[in-house]
């Protein structure tokens, strides 16, 4: 029963159908039509019904039918190995849910409850939490249950709950339309949140006046649309916001009746602030003192202000500090609570906000609770039906694996998220992975970083197969359905873990096994939901049936209607209704810059990639935009460093080291550096981005400073360099080439749309030898060659394979100059008029250009002829069809076309 195929959705009758469902992406939470034949997803379409995107999508919700696998690119198998150092072994399905049971019933009995960590994640949906935080927290009896949201949004967290007394973002998306100024601080919402982004344009192009302001140390595709951009230095943004609050009360823009009605805490705040002036401010942020005033008196004058943030503010060690401060300026101007007004923090994941709901955090209960309040804790063992709830803290993500080196977390099960890739410090996170006694990986994708320490693997079902709901960044709780049937014995997470729950009940708490029978997913979402009841959440009128009948619908919901705006009436949800200023000194980042490690790090994402890469690299037209890792550098920076464009660099922080790729990007100020924050070490040699970054974290929300770590960058004297394509499947490819990447200094994997295929990079000191350049070429499988032109005394191997014309695999080892031309050949191009002065070096072949607009294909240089032509953005994209798909692409179409206009507005 536990593990029987789960019929799809139930309308799904006739042969193909479409179901309504919800991206599994980013937290805008965007309504799509999933068409599927049979097992097969056919289609996938923006749903105008939905009231959070009314139809739209980005790149990546266009490109979601090419990310739907039912083959190895899955984990299809649970997988069990007796012994580490041993290969795991396929376990039917059953027996490794046994297995979990044991493991957690014997650790428990040997070490006691907190011996156990849940690590979970924001990708899962509501109800999946709701099962787990049952599991740990009523029957293993520990609150050591935390998610990547850790990583994410705890500091928005901690800053609602400090200033408005919970946690829930006051505003909605509708506000985007209504706001006169819109500041957007440390989010780049034209890569991370685009739909939004668009609607911004959209907004901006109907109403000139609307004054939108951008703080990020970077000059973003984001930034590009602003009136004024402020590139402060990173972790200054309290600073900043405690400057512009000095310029509100200087100039009178406080709204003193709504202070005095329904605030509390202001006198202490402003005579702190008196310190900050606008000059002070400069001298700490980096950006001029008039801007600073200028952001202020567009904020203070603005008949509503709305802000926007995102990871630019929460990973920081001062995360909540800086979203308190924030929120100061809202109050502190009466912009809440009205529309087109309020401190907007938007979501990074689909369900982080159910997430925050269902408690599945270990500083969280369900329904907004607190695990310290006893009262609280009585409240939920009620509802859950036990007696008692664990009183002892749980430990946060970083924690979590801390204490596991120490020795006092035995067995972590791992849920939807990839710790092996998306933590700071990985030196030490490898090294707790290892410790840990025994590791429960519940995966859906084959290949990620963090499956290479599971001692058990639980084979997870995941979007379009899975059903339930997820809550987005507007408070509005959408239907997630399922249009397929998971492949193998994959099974959505919920009822993996219910499964593991009844067995594991079965072993230390009989009684309990009835708590872990649900019918469905509906049953689990109905018992969560009656736990809201009462709390500033309350949706605990709303079930299946209602969103069946209503469509997604925004929390709370009372009297059957829901709110689109909190605070409106000026009550906020402290004990005294009265919202709190948050007092706060400025602190700077944790790892200052020396004369050791000059270069100011920062981290973030890219566009068409999402996180650690396990669904984005599996369609081709996302691999196009950026198709493999590089660190950007101001041109100054490079040129100082003695670094050509796209030589090989040497990353250094006082954790780690990596090897990449140098490039030029003036969107950064000279000593500044940026790293995509996507490649691990499934897709490169070594640790991958987080072996630099910093576990320093905030005091309260315990988040870490994934934003800001001191580094030193200097070439990496690789002079050996080999380069190879091959087509075919990536995610295959990909598996074959993985234990090669950790032969080498550099070296990079790359899922490669020529092709489609993945492209091969490496550099070493000096050449390997002959075998071992034999057998990589026996993995790209140009063993036997169509071309060859090989110099083994000096390490050079020049080969290709071709299928009907065009090349199908090639490496190229000791000398890599016709990388180039055989990859645009590859990809369409045309053939040179020899193939072997190519392979020689004897002709050019123009470099192959990125692609910018993921919809229609067009790229760099097509876009770059058109401006060279004297055409504009609009010009462009109604020439060349670019932006005319998600519209992803037009702030780049725009920077591109006119590449001084973001510069003279930020001046
Ligand atoms: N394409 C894409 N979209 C995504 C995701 C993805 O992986 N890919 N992930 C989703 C998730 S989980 C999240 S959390 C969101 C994240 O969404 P964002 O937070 O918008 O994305 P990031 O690129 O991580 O960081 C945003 C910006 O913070 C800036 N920044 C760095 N330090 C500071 C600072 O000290 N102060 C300020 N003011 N700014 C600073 C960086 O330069 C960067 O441009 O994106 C979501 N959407
Ligand atoms: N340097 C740096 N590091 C960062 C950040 C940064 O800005 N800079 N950002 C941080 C942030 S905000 C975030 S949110 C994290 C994200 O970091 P992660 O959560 O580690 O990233 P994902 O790649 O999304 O991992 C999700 C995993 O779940 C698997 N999966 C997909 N669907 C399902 C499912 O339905 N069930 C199960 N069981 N598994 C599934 C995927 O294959 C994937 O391996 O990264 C953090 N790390
Ligand atoms: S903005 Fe893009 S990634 Fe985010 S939910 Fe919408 S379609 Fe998905
Ligand atoms: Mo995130």
């Amino acid at each position: 029963m536990d593990t029987a195929v789960l019929p799809v959705d139930p309308r799904a009758g006739a042969a193909e159908r479409t179901v309504d469902s919800v991206c599994c992406y980013c937290g805008t939470g965007c309504g799509v039509r999933v068409t599927a034949r049979g097992q097969r997803v056919v289609a996938v379409a923006g749903d105008p019904a939905h009231p959070s995107s009314r139809g739209r999508l980005c790149s990546k919700g266009l490109a979601l039918a090419d990310t739907v696998r039912r083959d190895a690119a899955r984990v299809l198998r649970a997988e069990w190995r007796a012994e580490r150092g041993r290969e795991r072994v396929a376990v039917p399905l059953s027996d490794a849910l046994d297995l979990a049971a044991a493991r957690l019933a014997a650790a428990i009995g040997l070490h006691g409850p907190d011996a156990i960590g849940f690590y979970l994640s924001g990708q899962l949906l509501t109800e999946d939490y709701a099962v787990f935080n049952k599991l740990a927290r009523a029957l293993v009896g520990t609150n050591n249950i935390d998610t990547n949201s850790r990583l994410c949004m705890s500091s928005a967290v901690s800053g609602y709950k400090l200033t408005l007394g919970a946690d829930a973002p006051p505003a909605c998306y509708d506000d985007l339309e209504l706001a006169d100024t819109v500041l957007i601080a440390g989010a780049n919402m034209a890569y991370a949140h685009p739909v939004l982004f668009r609607r911004l344009e959209a907004a901006k192009a109907a109403r000139p006046g609307l004054k939108i302001v951008v703080v990020d140390p970077r000059r973003t595709d984001t930034a590009a649309l602003a009136d004024l951009h402020l590139p402060i230095l990173p972790g200054t943004d309290v600073a900043l916001f405690h400057a512009m609050l000095n310029v509100m009360i200087w100039e009178g823009l406080v709204d003193q009746p709504f202070l005095a009605a329904h605030t509390a805490g202001f006198a202490a705040l402003k005579a702190r602030v008196h310190e900050f002036t606008p000059r002070a401010a400069q001298d700490v942020c980096g950006v001029p003192a008039a801007d600073i005033v200028q952001a202020a008196r567009w904020f203070g004058q603005a008949g509503a202000a709305l802000s926007l943030y995102t990871m630019g503010l929460n990973q920081s060690s001062s995360g909540t500090a800086k979203n308190g401060a924030l929120i100061n300026l809202h109050l502190a101007t009466g912009q809440i609570g009205r529309p087109g007004a309020g401190p907007f923090s938007l979501t990074g994941q689909p369900n982080a906000m159910g997430g925050r709901e269902a408690g599945g955090m270990a500083t969280l209960l369900p329904g907004h609770r607190d695990p310290a309040d006893p009262q609280h804790r009585r409240e939920v063992a009620a509802l859950w039906g036990v007696d008692s709830l664990p009183a002892s803290p749980g430990k946060p993500a970083l924690e979590m694996f801390d204490a596991v080196l120490e020795g006092r977390i035995k067995v972590l099960w791992i849920a939807a998220t990839n710790p092996a890739q998306s933590l700071p410090d990985q030196t030490r996170v490898r090294a707790a992975l290892q410790q840990a006694e025994f590791v429960i990986v519940q995966e859906a994708y084959a290949g990620t970083e963090t499956l290479a320490y599971a001692d058990l693997v639980l084979p997870a079902a995941t979007w379009p197969e899975k059903s339930g709901t997820v809550t987005n960044s507007e408070r509005r709780i959408s239907r997630v359905r399922a249009a397929v049937a998971p492949p193998g014995e994959a099974r959505p997470d919920w009822r993996l873990a219910a499964a593991v729950a009844r067995r594991l009940a079965g072993l230390i708490a009989p009684r309990k096994a009835a708590l872990f029978d649900y019918a469905d997913e509906s049953a689990v979402f109905a018992e969560h939901a009656r736990m809201t009841a009462g709390r500033d959440l309350d949706y605990s009128a709303v079930d299946y049936a209602l969103l069946e009948r209503q469509g997604p619908v925004q929390w709370p919901y009372r009297a059957g209607a829901a709110v689109a705006r909190l605070y409106a009436d000026g009550r906020f949800a402290t004990d005294d209704g009265r919202a709190r200023f948050f007092d706060t000194g400025y602190t700077p980042v944790a790892e200052a810059v020396s004369a050791q490690y000059p270069l100011r790090l920062t981290t973030g994402r890219l566009r068409d990639h999402w996180h650690t890469l396990a669904r984005t690299s599996l369609a081709p037209a996302l691999t196009r935009h950026v198709e493999e890792p590089g660190l950007s550098l101001h041109p100054l920076d490079l040129e100082r460093l003695k670094l050509a464009p796209g030589a090989l660099a040497r990353i250094r922080s006082r954790r780690g080291a990596i090897v990449l790729p140098a490039h030029p990007d003036d969107s950064l100020k000279p000593g500044h550096a940026f790293l995509p924050m996507h490649w691990g070490s499934a897709f490169m040699a070594g640790l991958g981005v987080n072996a630099l970054t910093n576990p320093s974290r905030d005091a309260v929300s315990r988040q870490p400073e994934l934003k800001h770590a001191a580094v030193a960058v200097a070439p990496a004297r690789l002079p050996w360099q080999a380069m190879g394509w091959a087509a075919g499947d990536a995610a295959r490819l990909r598996a074959v080439l993985a234990p090669w990447l950790r032969r080498f200094d550099y070296a990079v994997v790359a899922p490669c749309a020529a092709g489609p295929g993945v492209r091969l990079r490496l550099a070493a000191e000096s050449a390997p030898p002959a075998h071992v350049l034999d057998a990589l070429a026996q993995v790209l499988d140009v063993g036997q060659p169509d071309a060859a032109f090989d110099d083994p005394a000096r390490g050079i191997l020049r080969r290709v394979r071709m299928s009907a014309g065009a090349p199908a695999a090639f490496l190229l080892a000791g000398d890599v100059r016709a990388n180039d031309g055989l990859l645009a050949w590859a990809d369409g191009g045309q053939a040179p008029a020899s193939l072997a002065l190519l392979l020689m070096g004897r002709t050019q072949a123009s470099p192959r250009s990125r692609t910018v607009c993921a919809c229609a294909g067009v790229t760099e240089q097509a876009i770059q002829a058109g401006v060279d032509g004297g055409l504009g953005a609009e010009e462009l994209k109604a020439r060349l069809g670019c932006g005319s798909g998600c519209g992803s692409c037009m702030p780049e179409v725009r920077r591109l076309a006119a590449p001084h206009a973001a510069s003279a507005a930020g001046a």
